[in-house]
């Protein structure tokens, strides 16, 4: 088999996702560490592999493939279709998962995950050396949102916002458990390996006190917990030396957000 070359971050969700499939489906493959702390992912060399500066990037056979979701289900291509549901329904399930995670989970990750752990990160670089760093970005909205952020204030509204569209998950989550053992079917699939990248990222934002209201979410996390690849796709404790928040802020954090009733637009999750 050719060889698979993993463009990863230890720290991120969307690398999470890859690690955890590649663990399940026992598939060899070599690391390449893309640093995001030192903007490793903007230099040209990592812009070559992947020309939008984002991780994770899978490399096989010569060619590079980008997206979360997509590798995976080429990940599962190359391993001989495991980690996908037998019946018609359980897999358009499982691949609904997989977007929800993209298109939902991911984006509302990003704020917490910005001004909980990276901002302290930033607020090390000078100004105006971060601005020559990232005026490399190649996405103008990325580029422009780190910039209005980096030196900005905590933005108190925007994780809030992000909590409850958690809580929202979470309770979409518990609806879909409430019916099957694993989120797409009764056996584990693609779509818990998308999930399970979103408890790892709860864990690190010491956020897992919400999943107490959610007990057949919180079941599932005890199993997703269990498997040897959700700690395989963790990686070393050393690779994720900045996961430490500010826990009182966080409880405070929680309780604002969770203490509103929910809007119509979070219902329909
Ligand atoms: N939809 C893409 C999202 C990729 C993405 O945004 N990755 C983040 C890390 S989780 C990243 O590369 N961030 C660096 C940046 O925004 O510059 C996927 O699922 O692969």
């Amino acid at each position: 088999m050719s060889e698979i070359e993993l463009f990863h971050e230890w720290g991120s969700v969307q690398s999470f996702k890859v690690r955890m499939c590649l663990a399940e489906l026992g598939l060899p493959w070599t690391s390449r560490r893309i640093d995001l702390s030192r903007f490793e992912n903007l230099g040209p060399a990592y812009l070559e592999v992947h020309p939008k500066g984002l991780v994770p990037a899978l490399r096989w056979n010569g060619e590079v493939f980008f997206e979360s979701s997509d590798i995976n289900e080429l990940l599962v291509d190359i391993a001989g279709g495991r980690l996908v549901p037998s019946a018609i329904e359980e897999r358009a399930r499982a691949r609904s998962w997989g977007r929800f995670e993209d298109e939902v989970v991911h984006p509302a990750v990003r704020p917490p995950t910005f001004n909980l752990i990276l901002k302290a990160r930033v607020a090390k670089i000078a100004p105006a050396e971060f601005a020559e760093l990232i005026s490399r970005h190649p996405l103008p909205a990325r580029r422009d949102a780190y910039l209005a952020a980096a030196h900005a204030p905590f933005d108190r509204a925007a994780v809030i916002a992000s909590i409850r569209t958690f809580s929202d998950v979470l309770a979409k989550m518990e609806r879909a458990l409430a019916a099957t053992d694993w989120l797409a079917a009764n056996s584990f699939s693609l779509a818990d390996v998308a999930m399970a990248a979103f408890i790892d990222r709860l864990d690190r934002l010491a956020m897992t006190g919400m999943l107490a209201a959610f007990p057949n979410t919180s079941d599932w996390t005890t199993r997703i917990r269990s498997r040897p690849s959700f700690a395989k796709a963790q990686g070393p404790d050393t690779a994720r030396p900045d996961s430490l928040v500010d826990a009182g802020l966080v409880t405070a954090l929680l309780a604002e957000a969770l203490g509103q009733p929910p809007t119509p637009e979070m219902e329909m999750l």
